[in-house]
């Protein structure tokens, strides 16, 4: 035997007085006193000690277990009482620890303000996939062939017939598949282009809206959209209809708006000419609505559509497009309320 039983018991007397935890008080236990602990080895080889040294050696080894169990619930009673004591000293009427708090990200929150303004309208909401067939991105919406859209350099194709949906209008002739009219919605979400500058990112957010019933006239597409304007800037916001063209919409209407910078002055924000172009617009094409199957001799509507972005870039004064994307803690924070 290495070590006398009187130095094992005193080894572990000492450890079990400095153990600062619980688990520290068993890891010492089991060390002297488990199955296969330094006490319990030594009791098993008192057999092989000479006869006439069994007893005494037996006795103080059963003596030593005895004194390290007593000392270890000893430790376990200090340890309690000292935790007990910590408790006692924790002050509950200190103020917390301020956390993190997370916002909604500035392109959120301007898409669930345009989609606020058009669901007390009358419109509902209709989202549809990111991936989008070519027959919905492009052929249901009149978009021709030899059209430029449907060139490489601006779409990201994932096969021949399958790409990233370069806007959200898709959704609409699939609701309009599945619906008769009137139909009132907006449909807002994520898009793709291959584009990127100040003003353009690869992914951007848009909100398309359609408005399909009978009667449905060019005064009520200026109408919805003048109103969306005045609710999204404010009611001194003067608007133009500026004629343009979009192949899913006849006639078309750009929607200008005065300068929200320089009101009409003309500044670097509007290229010195007073007006920023916020919305595409239009009286939905005829094709579009054979496309689906709606009878065009009984229902007109119109279409619009605008970049959730170029919106929230107008509202807060935001040089660039990219900024939002960028995840800057400090410029997000800008934007919680
Ligand atoms: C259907 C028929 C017609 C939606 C429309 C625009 C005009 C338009 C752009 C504005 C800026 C997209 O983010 S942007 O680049 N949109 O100019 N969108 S009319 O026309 C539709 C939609 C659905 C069935």
């Amino acid at each position: 035997m290495e070590n006398s039983i009187e130095q094992i018991q005193d080894d572990g007397l000492a450890e079990l007085e400095t153990a600062a935890d619980g688990d520290a008080v068993n890891e010492i236990t089991v060390k002297y006193l488990g199955r296969k602990g330094i006490v319990t080895r030594f009791l098993r080889n008192i057999s092989q000690l000479p006869p006439e040294e069994r007893p005494a050696a037996g006795k103080q080894a059963n003596l030593a277990k005895k004194a390290l169990e007593k000392a270890a619930s000893r430790a376990l009673e200090r340890i309690a009482a000292l935790e007990a004591a910590a408790v006692d000293q924790l002050d509950v009427s200190l103020p917390g620890r301020p956390t993190n708090q997370g916002t909604l990200h500035p392109v959120t929150r301007i898409t669930n303000e345009i989609c606020g303004i058009f669901a007390r309208l009358g419109f509902d909401i209709a989202e549809g996939p990111e991936i989008e067939t070519d027959y919905y991105n492009f052929e249901a919406l009149n978009i021709p062939k030899n059209h430029p859209a449907r060139d490489m350099q601006d779409t990201f194709y994932i096969s021949d017939n399958v790409v990233l949906r370069t806007h959200t209008s898709p959704t609409q002739p699939r609701v309009m598949e599945k619906q008769q009219p009137p139909v009132r919605i907006v449909a807002p979400g994520k898009v793709y282009r291959c584009d990127s500058d100040l003003t353009h990112t690869p992914m951007f957010h848009q909100v398309e809206g359609l408005l399909v019933d009978r009667n449905i006239s060019f005064g009520d597409l200026k109408g919805v959209l003048t109103t969306f304007v005045h609710q999204m800037f404010d009611k001194q916001t003067s608007l133009r209809f500026r004629p343009s063209f979009f192949p899913f919409t006849e006639p078309s209407a750009e929607v200008d708006i005065l300068c929200v910078m320089c009101r009409g002055k003309g500044c670097r924000v509007c290229s010195r000419t007073g007006w920023l172009e916020v919305l595409g617009s239009g009286m939905v094409h005829p094709a579009v609505f054979e496309n689906v199957g709606y009878d065009t001799s009984k229902y007109t509507g119109f279409a619009f559509g605008m970049g959730v972005e170029r919106i929230a870039m107008l509202k807060y004064g935001v040089d660039d497009i990219r900024k939002f994307f960028e995840n800057d803690l400090r410029f997000l924070r800008q934007f919680r309320t």
